[in-house]
Protein backbone atom coordinates (compact mmCIF):
# COMPACT_ATOMS: atom_id res chain seq x y z
CA UNK A 1 0.00 0.00 0.00
CA UNK A 2 1.53 3.34 -1.05
CA UNK A 3 0.69 6.30 1.14
CA UNK A 4 -1.89 8.24 -0.26
CA UNK A 5 -4.35 6.93 -2.55
CA UNK A 6 -6.42 4.21 -3.33
CA UNK A 7 -4.24 1.88 -5.36
CA UNK A 8 -6.93 -1.19 -5.55
CA UNK A 9 -9.66 -1.16 -8.00
CA UNK A 10 -13.29 -2.23 -6.86
CA UNK A 11 -13.96 -4.19 -9.18
CA UNK A 12 -10.76 -6.32 -9.17
CA UNK A 13 -10.75 -6.98 -5.67
CA UNK A 14 -13.44 -5.66 -3.26
CA UNK A 15 -12.30 -7.19 -0.13
CA UNK A 16 -8.76 -5.82 -0.46
CA UNK A 17 -10.36 -2.31 -2.22
CA UNK A 18 -12.58 -1.82 0.94
CA UNK A 19 -9.54 -2.43 3.62
CA UNK A 20 -7.76 0.22 1.91
CA UNK A 21 -10.66 2.56 1.67
CA UNK A 22 -11.91 2.43 4.98
CA UNK A 23 -8.38 2.83 6.41
CA UNK A 24 -6.99 5.37 4.30
CA UNK A 25 -9.75 8.08 4.31
CA UNK A 26 -9.24 7.65 7.95
CA UNK A 27 -12.61 5.94 9.08
CA UNK A 28 -10.78 3.20 11.08
CA UNK A 29 -8.10 2.03 11.80
CA UNK A 30 -7.10 -1.52 13.96
CA UNK A 31 -6.52 -1.11 17.49
CA UNK A 32 -4.02 -3.36 19.55
CA UNK A 33 -6.10 -5.40 20.34
CA UNK A 34 -6.93 -8.47 17.82
CA UNK A 35 -10.27 -8.51 16.26
CA UNK A 36 -10.82 -4.55 17.44
CA UNK A 37 -10.77 -1.15 15.42
CA UNK A 38 -10.77 2.35 16.13
CA UNK A 39 -13.44 4.40 15.16
CA UNK A 40 -11.71 7.47 14.03
CA UNK A 41 -13.12 11.26 13.64
CA UNK A 42 -14.65 10.40 10.66
CA UNK A 43 -16.62 7.48 11.34
CA UNK A 44 -17.94 8.37 14.56
CA UNK A 45 -19.15 11.82 12.99
CA UNK A 46 -21.52 8.96 10.35
CA UNK A 47 -22.58 7.26 13.71
CA UNK A 48 -23.29 10.57 15.54
CA UNK A 49 -25.78 11.62 12.66
CA UNK A 50 -27.18 8.32 12.85
CA UNK A 51 -27.79 8.26 16.71
CA UNK A 52 -29.65 11.75 15.69
CA UNK A 53 -31.45 10.73 13.38
CA UNK A 54 -32.63 7.51 15.15
CA UNK A 55 -33.19 9.64 18.09
CA UNK A 56 -35.34 11.77 17.20
CA UNK A 57 -37.72 9.46 15.57
CA UNK A 58 -37.85 7.23 18.62
CA UNK A 59 -38.40 10.01 20.97
CA UNK A 60 -41.31 10.82 18.70
CA UNK A 61 -43.10 7.74 19.40
CA UNK A 62 -42.43 7.76 22.71
CA UNK A 63 -38.93 5.91 23.52
CA UNK A 64 -36.51 6.72 26.11
CA UNK A 65 -33.16 6.49 26.00
CA UNK A 66 -31.11 4.68 28.84
CA UNK A 67 -27.96 2.72 30.10
CA UNK A 68 -27.70 -0.75 31.59
CA UNK A 69 -24.59 -2.31 32.85
CA UNK A 70 -22.10 -3.68 30.51
CA UNK A 71 -21.55 -6.95 33.10
CA UNK A 72 -24.25 -9.61 32.97
CA UNK A 73 -24.18 -12.51 35.47
CA UNK A 74 -23.31 -16.12 34.19
CA UNK A 75 -26.57 -16.57 36.37
CA UNK A 76 -28.62 -14.44 33.64
CA UNK A 77 -27.52 -15.42 30.91
CA UNK A 78 -28.05 -19.38 32.04
CA UNK A 79 -31.77 -18.48 32.87
CA UNK A 80 -31.75 -18.30 29.52
CA UNK A 81 -30.21 -21.58 28.28
CA UNK A 82 -32.38 -22.01 25.13
CA UNK A 83 -32.14 -19.18 23.54
CA UNK A 84 -28.45 -18.24 24.39
CA UNK A 85 -26.82 -21.49 23.44
CA UNK A 86 -25.95 -20.73 20.09
CA UNK A 87 -24.22 -17.97 21.09
CA UNK A 88 -22.19 -19.04 23.88
CA UNK A 89 -18.97 -19.48 22.21
CA UNK A 90 -19.28 -16.15 21.67
CA UNK A 91 -19.61 -14.56 25.26
CA UNK A 92 -16.25 -12.80 26.14
CA UNK A 93 -15.91 -13.39 30.36
CA UNK A 94 -14.64 -11.04 33.50
CA UNK A 95 -13.33 -14.10 36.12
CA UNK A 96 -11.44 -11.49 38.50
CA UNK A 97 -11.52 -8.00 40.59
CA UNK A 98 -8.43 -7.36 40.66
CA UNK A 99 -6.68 -10.65 41.59
CA UNK A 100 -9.64 -11.82 43.81
CA UNK A 101 -11.67 -14.61 41.61
CA UNK A 102 -15.53 -13.57 41.40
CA UNK A 103 -17.69 -14.83 42.94
CA UNK A 104 -19.86 -15.67 39.90
CA UNK A 105 -18.32 -14.57 36.89
CA UNK A 106 -19.55 -11.55 34.49
CA UNK A 107 -20.44 -12.22 30.84
CA UNK A 108 -19.33 -8.85 29.01
CA UNK A 109 -22.45 -8.02 26.81
CA UNK A 110 -23.07 -9.51 23.81
CA UNK A 111 -26.44 -7.97 24.02
CA UNK A 112 -28.66 -6.91 26.56
CA UNK A 113 -32.23 -8.56 27.10
CA UNK A 114 -31.49 -10.65 30.12
CA UNK A 115 -30.38 -7.70 32.22
CA UNK A 116 -33.17 -5.15 31.04
CA UNK A 117 -35.74 -8.10 31.73
CA UNK A 118 -34.51 -8.95 34.94
CA UNK A 119 -35.09 -5.35 35.79
CA UNK A 120 -38.78 -5.46 34.04
CA UNK A 121 -39.53 -7.19 36.20
CA UNK A 122 -39.02 -5.18 39.38
CA UNK A 123 -40.81 -2.57 37.34
CA UNK A 124 -43.99 -4.00 36.00
CA UNK A 125 -46.64 -4.59 38.47
CA UNK A 126 -50.11 -3.30 36.84
CA UNK A 127 -51.35 -2.53 32.69
CA UNK A 128 -50.98 1.14 34.64
CA UNK A 129 -47.06 0.59 34.06
CA UNK A 130 -47.59 -0.25 30.50
CA UNK A 131 -45.69 0.68 27.55
CA UNK A 132 -41.98 0.68 28.91
CA UNK A 133 -40.77 1.98 25.59
CA UNK A 134 -36.49 1.93 26.30
CA UNK A 135 -33.50 1.92 23.66
CA UNK A 136 -29.74 2.42 24.88
CA UNK A 137 -26.85 3.48 22.93
CA UNK A 138 -23.95 0.96 23.80
CA UNK A 139 -21.12 -1.02 23.01
CA UNK A 140 -21.16 -5.09 22.28
CA UNK A 141 -18.61 -7.66 22.74
CA UNK A 142 -18.58 -10.65 20.37
CA UNK A 143 -15.37 -12.93 20.34
CA UNK A 144 -15.53 -13.63 16.87
CA UNK A 145 -13.76 -16.68 15.51
CA UNK A 146 -14.30 -15.80 12.09
CA UNK A 147 -11.90 -13.35 10.07
CA UNK A 148 -13.00 -9.48 11.47
CA UNK A 149 -13.21 -6.61 9.07
CA UNK A 150 -13.84 -2.93 10.02
CA UNK A 151 -17.55 -2.37 10.76
CA UNK A 152 -18.47 -5.28 9.46
CA UNK A 153 -17.52 -8.11 11.82
CA UNK A 154 -15.43 -7.19 15.36
CA UNK A 155 -15.02 -8.22 18.45
CA UNK A 156 -16.33 -4.94 19.82
CA UNK A 157 -18.90 -2.94 18.17
CA UNK A 158 -21.46 0.17 18.81
CA UNK A 159 -25.24 -0.15 18.39
CA UNK A 160 -28.11 0.91 19.94
CA UNK A 161 -30.98 -1.78 21.15
CA UNK A 162 -34.08 -1.42 21.55
CA UNK A 163 -36.19 -3.28 24.30
CA UNK A 164 -40.11 -2.94 25.24
CA UNK A 165 -42.77 -4.50 27.11
CA UNK A 166 -46.64 -4.29 25.83
CA UNK A 167 -49.62 -5.10 27.72
CA UNK A 168 -51.08 -6.78 24.55
CA UNK A 169 -49.60 -8.86 21.00
CA UNK A 170 -50.86 -6.43 18.59
CA UNK A 171 -49.46 -3.49 20.37
CA UNK A 172 -46.19 -5.24 20.52
CA UNK A 173 -46.82 -5.93 16.48
CA UNK A 174 -47.27 -2.46 15.97
CA UNK A 175 -43.80 -1.52 17.54
CA UNK A 176 -41.71 -4.28 15.72
CA UNK A 177 -43.25 -2.92 12.46
CA UNK A 178 -43.19 0.45 13.55
CA UNK A 179 -39.26 0.56 14.17
CA UNK A 180 -38.79 -1.56 10.78
CA UNK A 181 -40.06 1.75 8.85
CA UNK A 182 -38.48 4.10 11.26
CA UNK A 183 -35.20 1.51 10.28
CA UNK A 184 -36.31 1.56 6.52
CA UNK A 185 -36.35 5.26 6.64
CA UNK A 186 -33.07 5.76 7.86
CA UNK A 187 -31.21 3.73 5.91
CA UNK A 188 -32.36 4.41 2.45
CA UNK A 189 -33.42 8.23 2.94
CA UNK A 190 -29.84 9.12 5.11
CA UNK A 191 -27.80 6.25 4.06
CA UNK A 192 -28.80 6.16 0.53
CA UNK A 193 -28.73 2.06 0.63
CA UNK A 194 -32.47 0.80 -0.85
CA UNK A 195 -33.43 -2.59 1.49
CA UNK A 196 -35.76 -5.29 0.97
CA UNK A 197 -37.68 -5.88 4.23
CA UNK A 198 -39.71 -9.21 5.33
CA UNK A 199 -39.40 -11.84 7.61
CA UNK A 200 -36.93 -14.20 8.94
CA UNK A 201 -37.68 -18.19 8.62
CA UNK A 202 -37.64 -20.45 11.71
CA UNK A 203 -34.70 -21.16 11.25
CA UNK A 204 -33.03 -17.49 10.76
CA UNK A 205 -35.10 -16.01 13.52
CA UNK A 206 -34.00 -15.08 16.72
CA UNK A 207 -34.19 -18.50 18.54
CA UNK A 208 -36.05 -16.48 21.61
CA UNK A 209 -38.39 -14.57 19.15
CA UNK A 210 -42.10 -15.04 17.85
CA UNK A 211 -41.04 -13.58 14.75
CA UNK A 212 -37.90 -11.36 13.05
CA UNK A 213 -37.97 -8.43 10.79
CA UNK A 214 -34.61 -7.73 8.43
CA UNK A 215 -34.35 -5.61 6.30
CA UNK A 216 -31.08 -6.33 3.47
CA UNK A 217 -29.30 -5.21 1.37
CA UNK A 218 -27.41 -5.72 -1.42
CA UNK A 219 -23.50 -5.17 -2.03
CA UNK A 220 -21.35 -5.13 -5.03
CA UNK A 221 -19.56 -8.39 -4.13
CA UNK A 222 -23.65 -9.55 -4.88
CA UNK A 223 -23.25 -10.63 -1.03
CA UNK A 224 -26.06 -9.55 1.12
CA UNK A 225 -25.95 -7.87 3.89
CA UNK A 226 -28.41 -7.69 6.93
CA UNK A 227 -28.59 -3.72 8.24
CA UNK A 228 -31.14 -4.38 10.61
CA UNK A 229 -33.47 -6.29 13.01
CA UNK A 230 -36.72 -6.17 14.98
CA UNK A 231 -37.87 -8.93 16.78
CA UNK A 232 -41.32 -9.79 18.28
CA UNK A 233 -40.19 -11.67 21.61
CA UNK A 234 -43.96 -12.78 22.22
CA UNK A 235 -44.21 -13.70 25.70
CA UNK A 236 -40.98 -16.56 25.71
CA UNK A 237 -38.93 -13.63 27.75
CA UNK A 238 -41.41 -12.67 30.30
CA UNK A 239 -42.37 -16.59 31.07
CA UNK A 240 -38.41 -17.02 31.67
CA UNK A 241 -38.00 -13.41 33.74
CA UNK A 242 -41.78 -13.55 35.25
CA UNK A 243 -42.51 -10.46 33.98
CA UNK A 244 -46.29 -10.10 34.51
CA UNK A 245 -48.90 -7.47 35.08
CA UNK A 246 -52.19 -7.22 36.29
CA UNK A 247 -54.53 -6.06 33.51
CA UNK A 248 -57.57 -3.96 33.33
CA UNK A 249 -59.63 -7.10 33.82
CA UNK A 250 -57.58 -8.01 37.25
CA UNK A 251 -56.36 -10.86 36.02
CA UNK A 252 -52.69 -11.59 35.77
CA UNK A 253 -50.77 -11.47 32.33
CA UNK A 254 -47.41 -12.06 31.02
CA UNK A 255 -46.35 -8.70 28.85
CA UNK A 256 -45.92 -8.89 25.51
CA UNK A 257 -42.26 -7.79 24.22
CA UNK A 258 -39.79 -6.69 21.34
CA UNK A 259 -36.63 -5.70 20.84
CA UNK A 260 -34.42 -4.40 17.67
CA UNK A 261 -31.03 -3.51 16.75
CA UNK A 262 -29.13 -1.42 14.03
CA UNK A 263 -25.20 -1.30 14.70
CA UNK A 264 -22.04 0.08 13.48
CA UNK A 265 -21.96 -1.91 10.42
CA UNK A 266 -24.52 0.30 8.64
CA UNK A 267 -21.16 2.26 8.13
CA UNK A 268 -19.11 -0.62 6.50
CA UNK A 269 -22.61 -1.37 4.04
CA UNK A 270 -22.32 2.87 3.25
CA UNK A 271 -18.99 2.25 2.29
CA UNK A 272 -19.34 -0.45 0.21
CA UNK A 273 -22.57 0.50 -1.78
CA UNK A 274 -21.17 3.69 -2.59
CA UNK A 275 -17.60 4.11 -2.53
CA UNK A 276 -15.60 4.31 -5.69
CA UNK A 277 -11.69 3.51 -7.09
CA UNK A 278 -10.94 7.54 -5.45
CA UNK A 279 -12.12 6.22 -2.19
CA UNK A 280 -15.47 7.11 0.05
CA UNK A 281 -18.70 8.98 -1.22
CA UNK A 282 -20.32 9.60 1.37
CA UNK A 283 -24.35 11.13 0.66
CA UNK A 284 -24.86 14.11 1.69
CA UNK A 285 -27.16 13.89 4.55
CA UNK A 286 -24.85 11.94 6.56
CA UNK A 287 -21.45 13.54 5.36
CA UNK A 288 -19.36 15.07 8.53
CA UNK A 289 -18.17 17.44 6.04
CA UNK A 290 -20.80 18.53 3.12
CA UNK A 291 -18.67 20.86 1.21
CA UNK A 292 -15.22 21.78 0.98
CA UNK A 293 -13.88 24.91 -0.35
CA UNK A 294 -10.60 24.87 -1.76
CA UNK A 295 -9.33 28.44 -2.53
CA UNK A 296 -6.89 28.64 -5.68
CA UNK A 297 -4.48 30.85 -6.12
CA UNK A 298 -2.32 31.24 -8.88
CA UNK A 299 0.39 33.62 -7.60
CA UNK A 300 1.15 35.10 -4.29
CA UNK A 301 -0.79 38.34 -4.92
CA UNK A 302 -4.00 36.29 -6.06
CA UNK A 303 -4.03 34.66 -2.51
CA UNK A 304 -5.81 37.80 -0.29
CA UNK A 305 -8.70 38.44 -3.15
CA UNK A 306 -9.15 34.23 -3.14
CA UNK A 307 -9.42 33.79 0.37
CA UNK A 308 -11.36 37.05 1.24
CA UNK A 309 -14.09 35.68 -1.29
CA UNK A 310 -13.72 31.90 -0.12
CA UNK A 311 -14.24 33.10 3.47
CA UNK A 312 -17.40 34.77 2.26
CA UNK A 313 -18.80 31.95 0.50
CA UNK A 314 -17.85 29.67 3.61
CA UNK A 315 -20.17 31.98 6.27
CA UNK A 316 -22.71 32.18 3.64
CA UNK A 317 -23.38 28.27 3.50
CA UNK A 318 -22.62 28.04 7.28
CA UNK A 319 -25.71 30.19 7.85
CA UNK A 320 -27.57 28.00 5.59
CA UNK A 321 -26.66 24.67 8.25
CA UNK A 322 -24.47 23.51 5.47
CA UNK A 323 -21.79 21.63 6.51
CA UNK A 324 -18.76 23.21 5.55
CA UNK A 325 -15.20 23.56 5.50
CA UNK A 326 -12.50 25.86 4.19
CA UNK A 327 -9.52 24.16 3.22
CA UNK A 328 -6.80 27.06 3.60
CA UNK A 329 -4.16 25.00 4.42
CA UNK A 330 -0.56 26.84 2.77
CA UNK A 331 1.16 23.57 3.02
CA UNK A 332 -0.55 21.46 0.49
CA UNK A 333 -1.22 22.28 -3.10
CA UNK A 334 -4.75 22.56 -4.56
CA UNK A 335 -4.30 19.39 -6.42
CA UNK A 336 -3.18 17.68 -3.58
CA UNK A 337 -6.26 18.73 -1.83
CA UNK A 338 -8.61 17.49 -3.77
CA UNK A 339 -7.43 14.07 -3.52
CA UNK A 340 -7.36 14.31 0.17
CA UNK A 341 -11.00 15.57 0.22
CA UNK A 342 -12.02 12.85 -2.87
CA UNK A 343 -10.47 10.29 -0.61
CA UNK A 344 -12.72 11.00 2.02
CA UNK A 345 -15.76 11.18 0.22
CA UNK A 346 -16.72 15.02 0.89
CA UNK A 347 -19.92 14.92 -1.82
CA UNK A 348 -19.00 18.99 -2.89
CA UNK A 349 -16.06 20.46 -3.71
CA UNK A 350 -15.84 24.26 -4.12
CA UNK A 351 -13.18 25.77 -5.97
CA UNK A 352 -12.61 29.21 -6.43
CA UNK A 353 -9.62 30.87 -8.50
CA UNK A 354 -8.67 34.75 -9.96
CA UNK A 355 -10.42 33.90 -12.85
CA UNK A 356 -13.99 32.78 -10.57
CA UNK A 357 -13.23 35.62 -8.91
CA UNK A 358 -12.82 37.99 -12.33
CA UNK A 359 -15.78 36.47 -13.62
CA UNK A 360 -18.17 36.33 -9.64
CA UNK A 361 -18.52 32.74 -10.26
CA UNK A 362 -17.35 29.44 -8.33
CA UNK A 363 -16.78 26.58 -9.82
CA UNK A 364 -18.65 22.90 -8.00
CA UNK A 365 -17.00 19.60 -8.21
CA UNK A 366 -19.19 16.79 -7.58
CA UNK A 367 -17.54 13.55 -5.88
CA UNK A 368 -20.24 11.03 -7.46
CA UNK A 369 -19.93 11.62 -10.71
CA UNK A 370 -16.85 14.01 -10.91
CA UNK A 371 -18.70 16.76 -13.19
CA UNK A 372 -17.95 20.18 -12.48
CA UNK A 373 -20.84 23.08 -12.48
CA UNK A 374 -19.94 26.70 -13.40
CA UNK A 375 -22.65 28.89 -10.74
CA UNK A 376 -22.10 32.59 -10.68
CA UNK A 377 -21.41 33.63 -6.90
CA UNK A 378 -24.84 35.35 -6.04
CA UNK A 379 -26.92 31.46 -6.83
CA UNK A 380 -23.96 29.94 -4.78
CA UNK A 381 -25.14 28.54 -1.86
CA UNK A 382 -28.66 27.90 -3.49
CA UNK A 383 -26.95 25.62 -6.48
CA UNK A 384 -24.75 23.95 -3.46
CA UNK A 385 -27.80 22.94 -1.50
CA UNK A 386 -29.70 21.99 -4.76
CA UNK A 387 -26.47 19.98 -5.44
CA UNK A 388 -26.01 18.24 -2.26
CA UNK A 389 -29.98 17.43 -2.53
CA UNK A 390 -29.26 15.88 -6.21
CA UNK A 391 -26.29 13.69 -4.67
CA UNK A 392 -28.10 12.30 -2.66
CA UNK A 393 -30.96 11.21 -4.86
CA UNK A 394 -28.61 10.10 -7.42
CA UNK A 395 -26.72 7.76 -4.83
CA UNK A 396 -29.94 6.41 -3.97
CA UNK A 397 -31.06 5.77 -7.43
CA UNK A 398 -27.55 4.55 -8.76
CA UNK A 399 -28.09 1.83 -5.56
CA UNK A 400 -31.75 0.89 -5.96
CA UNK A 401 -31.00 -0.06 -9.65
CA UNK A 402 -27.68 -2.30 -8.38
CA UNK A 403 -30.28 -3.49 -6.33
CA UNK A 404 -33.15 -4.36 -8.95
CA UNK A 405 -29.92 -5.83 -11.28
CA UNK A 406 -29.00 -8.20 -8.56
CA UNK A 407 -32.87 -9.78 -8.08
CA UNK A 408 -32.79 -13.13 -10.07
CA UNK A 409 -36.22 -14.65 -9.95
CA UNK A 410 -35.76 -19.06 -10.91
CA UNK A 411 -38.25 -21.56 -11.35
CA UNK A 412 -35.54 -24.31 -11.11
CA UNK A 413 -33.12 -25.80 -9.36
CA UNK A 414 -30.72 -25.51 -12.12
CA UNK A 415 -31.77 -21.95 -12.80
CA UNK A 416 -31.57 -21.42 -9.16
CA UNK A 417 -27.60 -22.56 -8.79
CA UNK A 418 -26.83 -21.51 -11.95
CA UNK A 419 -27.56 -17.76 -10.60
CA UNK A 420 -25.67 -18.17 -7.44
CA UNK A 421 -22.78 -19.72 -8.97
CA UNK A 422 -22.50 -17.11 -11.88
CA UNK A 423 -24.11 -13.69 -10.51
CA UNK A 424 -25.08 -13.95 -7.03
CA UNK A 425 -26.90 -11.40 -5.47
CA UNK A 426 -30.57 -12.41 -4.39
CA UNK A 427 -32.56 -15.14 -6.27
CA UNK A 428 -36.11 -15.08 -5.84
CA UNK A 429 -37.49 -18.78 -5.75
CA UNK A 430 -40.25 -21.10 -5.00
CA UNK A 431 -39.91 -22.55 -1.70
CA UNK A 432 -42.03 -25.63 -0.15
CA UNK A 433 -41.33 -24.08 3.50
CA UNK A 434 -39.63 -26.83 5.19
CA UNK A 435 -36.71 -26.38 7.06
CA UNK A 436 -34.86 -29.49 5.66
CA UNK A 437 -35.13 -28.08 1.94
CA UNK A 438 -33.70 -25.06 3.20
CA UNK A 439 -30.81 -26.47 5.12
CA UNK A 440 -29.67 -28.53 2.14
CA UNK A 441 -30.03 -25.70 -0.37
CA UNK A 442 -27.37 -23.96 2.53
CA UNK A 443 -25.36 -26.61 2.30
CA UNK A 444 -24.94 -26.85 -1.59
CA UNK A 445 -24.71 -23.64 -2.45
CA UNK A 446 -23.85 -21.07 0.72
CA UNK A 447 -26.69 -19.50 0.00
CA UNK A 448 -29.73 -19.04 2.87
CA UNK A 449 -32.89 -17.47 2.80
CA UNK A 450 -32.47 -13.49 4.04
CA UNK A 451 -36.07 -13.20 3.82
CA UNK A 452 -40.07 -13.84 3.05
CA UNK A 453 -41.94 -10.94 1.59
CA UNK A 454 -44.21 -9.84 3.96
CA UNK A 455 -47.20 -9.53 0.91
CA UNK A 456 -46.57 -13.37 0.45
CA UNK A 457 -46.21 -14.29 -3.43
CA UNK A 458 -47.50 -17.53 -4.04
CA UNK A 459 -46.12 -19.23 -7.04
CA UNK A 460 -47.11 -21.28 -10.09
CA UNK A 461 -43.58 -22.95 -10.13
CA UNK A 462 -42.25 -26.16 -7.73
CA UNK A 463 -39.99 -25.35 -4.72
CA UNK A 464 -36.41 -25.12 -6.13
CA UNK A 465 -34.99 -27.52 -3.44
CA UNK A 466 -37.35 -30.62 -3.21
CA UNK A 467 -39.74 -29.84 -6.77
CA UNK A 468 -42.86 -30.64 -4.57
CA UNK A 469 -45.34 -27.52 -4.35
CA UNK A 470 -44.44 -24.68 -3.03
CA UNK A 471 -45.78 -22.77 -0.39
CA UNK A 472 -44.31 -19.15 -1.28
CA UNK A 473 -41.38 -17.11 -3.04
CA UNK A 474 -38.37 -16.11 -1.07
CA UNK A 475 -35.40 -14.42 -1.25
CA UNK A 476 -31.90 -16.29 -1.15
CA UNK A 477 -28.47 -14.85 -1.26
CA UNK A 478 -25.16 -15.52 0.30
CA UNK A 479 -24.77 -13.27 2.60
CA UNK A 480 -21.62 -11.86 5.48
C1 LIG B 1 -24.11 -13.47 20.87
C2 LIG B 1 -23.82 -13.92 22.15
C3 LIG B 1 -24.85 -14.03 23.09
C4 LIG B 1 -26.95 -12.38 18.97
C5 LIG B 1 -25.41 -13.14 20.52
O1 LIG B 1 -31.09 -8.81 17.37
C6 LIG B 1 -26.14 -13.71 22.76
C7 LIG B 1 -26.43 -13.24 21.49
O2 LIG B 1 -28.73 -12.98 21.86
C8 LIG B 1 -27.77 -12.90 21.10
N1 LIG B 1 -25.70 -12.69 19.28
N2 LIG B 1 -27.97 -12.47 19.84
C9 LIG B 1 -29.32 -12.07 19.38
C10 LIG B 1 -29.60 -10.62 19.66
C11 LIG B 1 -31.06 -10.34 19.67
C12 LIG B 1 -31.49 -8.88 19.66
N3 LIG B 1 -31.00 -8.13 20.78
C13 LIG B 1 -31.35 -6.74 20.82
C14 LIG B 1 -31.21 -8.18 18.39
C15 LIG B 1 -31.29 -6.71 18.35
C16 LIG B 1 -30.94 -6.00 19.58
Amino acid sequence: MSDVGVTIKKNEDFSEWYTEVVLKSGLADYAPIKGCMIFREDSYAVWEKIQEVFNRKIRESGHRNVYFPMFIPESFLKKEAEHFAGFVPEVAWVTEGGSTPLEEKLAIRPTSETIIYATFAKWIRSWRDLPIKLNQWCNIVRWETKATKPFLRTREFLWQEGHTAHATEEEADKEVMGILKDYRDLIENYLAIPVLVGVKTESEKFAGALYTTTLEAIMPDGKALQMGTSHNLGQNFARVFEIRFIGEDEKEHHVWQTSWGISTRLIGAMVMVHGDNKGLVLPPRVAPVQVVIVPIPYKAADSSAVLTKAKEIHLKLKERGITVRLDDREEYTPGWKFNQWELKGVPVRIEIGPRDLKQKQITLARRDTYEKIVVKEEQAVNAVENLLLEIQNNLYGKAKRCLEENITAVRSHGEFTETLKNKGGFVKAPWCGSPECEEKIKEETGATIRLRPFEKEESTAPCVCCGKKAEETVYFAKSY
